[in-house]
């Protein structure tokens, strides 16, 4: 029909759900921040964008912490689902469209359908399981997996975790048998996952060979039922079995998009998902587990998996016992919510681990946010308001010196979608840093604040490169720090485009990429400049 706005592409993207068994920590606020920024890049990008989040509520460990406290696990996932909840709304200001919680119905009903289509071929069997589980890490472990420490425990050596012997009924995947289909998937599509370090891990555990899965549990019942098996499947159970917490967990995927409703309208619109963001402590699961689940299935795969590293406090792993973890409310109290966020972002690789202390916080929040691009916007416009009438100067005619500036902006866009298409956003923002450290030394050599007695006209031509550079960047780095590149747009005089998603922190709200091109129009009449990122004292 005619008059329809030609529909936009469709973006679906995850992170893990967490488990809400205590408060979250700092490595979760990091997990939310990685993903909530890819999210509102795709949105400014045109993409129709759909973003699930949420909490892992099943499973031996929720039950053994409920038991603990005296609750059920259904009272204990609620109370801290809504924390979880609470830090990516009040805190984090992440703009998901859904927060699943797998207690929900639409969700038992997905991953019984799952089951079931992997029943049906054939690659679910019941048998005995008797070996090492991790509680803490919800995993199965194989005894040369496993040590014994000086306390006489057991523990599992990779995770550091207590296992304990577990022997009964389990019904299995035949994980085995897809050996063979994941190696060919991990070459033909080199992307399915990255970083490449992480993702050749997943690669060469693969290749030294998969052993089935049990996916059933009974020694406990807080889970999801396994349905009833088919008619004339074989063995019957001799006790009531659950889904081993993984198998229903990973199921949220296809519970955001629809599943089991195949012809509805979400799940053709955003199946197969386009990102799954994790940790690399469950990249198995993701890389392994998952896509073998939806090959037996008969359901297409996931574009990408990217695998993000841990964050540490100044460099220990953060833990109840040393004492060191930290709220990301208090963090954001201290230092604000964009300065954090900048500092998640750009201080390390989002592949790789990162540390985290009170200097290198405040040293990007001072350096780069303050100086190289606070100190640049508030001097530039305050110019503009004080010489100028506070309207947009007219440009006159460009130097050399004036158009290598605005290349040099002009290009970021284009890097800034290379970079982001694979989550390197560390590379995105340093790209973007340079450009405004070439800003900073071409406003410092122009002179502007010289110009205005001896060449005025010059003076508004310098002003009109730095401002369209800070046009460029605030554009940019809207992802990252919404609330202040919204600001600092106002400042500017741009027009918002309503159309760009639909979380404006303040003001006028987003404007979407489609407006790249579209320079500062001399004349236009500013708001009075404030200074829009302040220095920590
Ligand atoms: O693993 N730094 O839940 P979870 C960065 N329910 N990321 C961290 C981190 C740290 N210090 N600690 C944990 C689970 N994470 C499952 C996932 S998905 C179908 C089920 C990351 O609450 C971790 O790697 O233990 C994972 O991606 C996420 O936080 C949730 O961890």
């Amino acid at each position: 029909p005619q008059n329809q706005t030609p529909s936009r592409e469709s973006y679906y993207l995850t992170t893990a759900i967490h488990y809400p068994n205590g408060e979250p920590h700092i490595g979760h606020a990091y997990e939310m921040v990685g993903t909530d920024v890819m999210a509102r890049f795709q949105r400014l990008d045109g993409h129709d964008v759909y973003f699930l989040t949420g909490t892992d509520e099943h499973g031996q460990k929720m039950a053994q912490t409920a038991e603990r406290e005296g609750i059920t696990p259904l009272q204990l996932a609620t109370r801290n689902s809504a924390a979880f909840q609470r830090m990516d709304d009040e805190v984090l200001d992440i703009s998901y469209d859904r927060f699943i919680r797998t207690t929900e119905r639409d969700h038992h009903l997905a991953s019984q359908e799952i089951w079931r289509r992997m029943e049906a071929a054939g690659d679910i069997y019941l048998d005995r399981y008797s070996g090492w589980y991790s509680v803490r890490d919800e995993r199965f472990f194989t005894e040369d997996e496993t040590e014994v420490r000086e306390d006489g425990q057991r523990y599992a050596t990779e995770t550091g975790t207590e296992v304990t012997w577990t022997e009964e009924e389990s019904y299995f995947f035949r994980l085995s048998r897809y050996q063979q289909p994941l190696l060919d998937l991990y070459r033909e599509r080199p992307d399915f996952s990255g970083p490449r370090y992480r993702f050749n891990e997943v690669i060469r555990f693969v290749e030294s060979g998969l052993e089935d899965l049990s996916i059933s549990r009974t020694s406990f019942d807080w889970g999801i039922d396994v349905p009833a098996p088919a008619e004339g499947s074989g063995s019957r159970p001799t006790q009531d079995h659950v889904m081993y917490v993984w198998v229903d967990a990973l199921t949220n995927y296809l519970t955001g998009a629809g599943f089991p409703e195949t012809d509805s309208e979400q799940f053709r619109r955003f199946w197969p998902a386009d990102l799954h963001v994790i940790g690399k402590d469950i990249s198995r699961f993701h890389c392994i587990f998952w896509p073998a689940f939806l090959l037996s299935a008969g359901i297409e795969l996931p574009r990408r998996v990217m695998i993000h590293g841990f964050l540490n406090n100044n460099g220990e792993k953060m833990s109840k016992s040393l004492g060191n973890v930290v709220a990301p409310a208090e963090w954001v109290d201290r230092y604000g919510l964009d300065a954090v966020r900048f500092f998640l972002l750009r201080e390390f690789s989002f592949g790789a681990d990162g540390s985290y202390n009170h200097d290198a916080v405040v040293g990007r929040k001072n350096a780069d946010l303050a100086n190289n691009l606070g100190n640049l916007a508030q001097r530039s416009l305050s110019m503009v308001a004080k010489n100028l009438a506070g309207a947009v100067p007219e440009p006159g005619e460009l130097t050399a010196a004036d158009r290598a500036l605005l290349e040099a902006a002009a290009g970021l866009l284009a890097t800034a979608r290379a970079d982001y298409a694979v989550q390197d956003y560390h590379h995105a923002l340093e790209s973007t840093w340079a450009v405004l450290g070439d800003a900073n030394a071409y406003f410092a050599e122009q002179q502007p604040w010289v110009l205005r007695k001896t060449d005025p006209e010059r003076m508004a031509t310098v002003l009109y490169v730095t401002l369209e550079t800070v046009r460029r960047v605030a554009l940019l780095v809207q992802p990252v720090m919404p609330g202040s590149a919204t600001q600092l747009l106002d400042l500017l005089g741009v027009e918002a485009s309503g159309d760009a998603g639909r979380t404006g922190s303040s003001g006028a709200g987003p404007r979407s990429f489609a407006a790249w091109d579209a320079a500062l129009v001399p004349g236009t009449v500013l708001p009075a400049p404030r200074p829009v990122f302040p220095r920590h004292e």
